[in-house]
């Protein structure tokens, strides 16, 4: 018997491995479970991805949290927006927090309305970009010889530029390490707030690597901490973390607080939110790049799209498919030139699902 639906909004838990583990200051990584959004109306479907992981070490949201406020809050006023872009992010500001559980939906709505359009995503946001410059974010590693070996496979491959993660313990002396072997690279280092303001003083001696950036050192909500740090310290600050909503960038902006903003629409709480967030760094020649949090080819190809605005002036963490997933759910992305990522030109996202692949790596599914 085949019901012929005219709308409907569902959940998909699935479940990849990475290639690599991936070590930050918050912890490791083996295997990725997310949440795909499938919006479809008619013909056409939309898909966006939920960024979480199912621990609340990157931020306080997981992938319970997440599955229970689609259900109860997101999913009904997506429906009852009719799936509208719009509707629905205005009626998601009600809501507090739970950003990657908005952006999910955000994604896939807009994706849905791209498509009926048959337009790509970048051509709606107003991007001009047709490649992304790519660079590669560096877990910790077991010792120096294996980062650097590392970072030299990375290089040889034509990665723009390269961030190391770092904690205490693992950082002034592995970056200087870094620069001594790579002198030229553009280098950046992401400490995923591990630090305490009784700890800065140990962060100077990033100065003395020429770095690109310092990322989010201290914790989230040190805004101002940052910003005592930032006359302290000649490396620009960017903040990742610290940026959960375009407030927060305008305020994070009057304190001095950064110099550069990593942008991550999952983290921002939906698309609406980052063109918002993308304006005011327009208007005020605040640097950008796009951040990851190791997403599947749904969540990256967003992120290709987003990363077509021009205030995205840095390279992406937004690196080959090889990199993070031996199969991923979507054609693998490559370079089109060494260190460049192509935007997918098709309607939407641009990208096709490999159906079969998804089914294989569900665990879940809700509405
Ligand atoms: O801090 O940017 C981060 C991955 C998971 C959580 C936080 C971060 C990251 C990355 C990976 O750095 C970037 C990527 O997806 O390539
Ligand atoms: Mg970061």
């Amino acid at each position: 018997m085949h019901v012929h639906i005219e709308k409907e909004i569902k959940g998909l838990i699935l479940s990849l491995p990475l290639v690599h583990p991936f070590r930050t200051s918050f912890g490791e990584e083996r295997e990725r479970k997310f949440i795909l959004i499938r919006a479809r109306k008619g013909e056409e479907e939309g898909w966006g991805e939920v960024v979480v992981s199912e621990a609340p070490l990157y931020s306080e949201e997981t992938l319970g949290s997440a599955v229970y406020v689609l259900k109860n809050y997101l999913f009904p006023l997506a429906l009852k927006c009719h799936l509208q872009t719009h509707c629905f992010e205005a009626g998601a500001e009600r809501f507090r927090g739970n950003p990657m559980a908005k952006s999910g939906v955000s994604l896939a709505l807009w994706d849905l309305e791209a498509k009926k359009r048959g337009l790509p995503l970048f051509k709606i946001y107003g991007g001009g970009r047709e490649e992304i410059p790519s660079g590669v974010s560096v877990g910790i590693q077991k010792n120096l010889d294996g980062l650097l070996k590392r970072i030299e496979g990375f290089l040889s491959q034509g990665y723009l530029r390269v961030k190391v993660k770092i904690a205490p313990g693992w950082d002034c002396e592995v970056i200087k390490e870094v620069r001594r072997s790579f002198p030229q690279i553009p280098l950046g280092a992401d400490a995923n707030a591990a630090y305490g303001k009784e700890e800065v003083d140990r962060l100077l001696c990033m100065d003395e690597a020429d770095l690109l950036f310092l990322e989010q050192p201290l914790y989230p909500d040190d805004l101002y901490y940052h910003s005592l740090l930032r006359k302290r310290i000649k490396t620009p600050l960017a903040l990742d973390e610290s940026i959960k909503n375009p407030r927060k960038m305008e305020v994070g902006y009057l304190m001095g607080a950064y110099s550069i903003v990593n942008i991550k629409v999952g983290r921002m709480g939906g698309v609406g939110r980052v063109l918002k967030a993308v304006r005011f760094a327009q208007e005020r020649g605040i640097p950008l790049f796009c951040g990851g949090m190791l997403e599947s080819g749904v969540g990256r190809a967003h992120n290709l799209h987003l990363a077509t605005l021009s205030p995205f002036v840095l390279p992406a963490d937004l690196s080959k498919t090889e990199r993070y997933y031996r199969r991923d759910i979507i054609p693998p992305f490559e370079f089109s030139r060494p260190g460049y990522i192509p935007v997918p030109q098709g309607p939407g996202i641009g990208v096709d699902l490999d159906y079969r692949f998804l089914e294989k790596i569900q665990i879940e599914e809700f509405t």
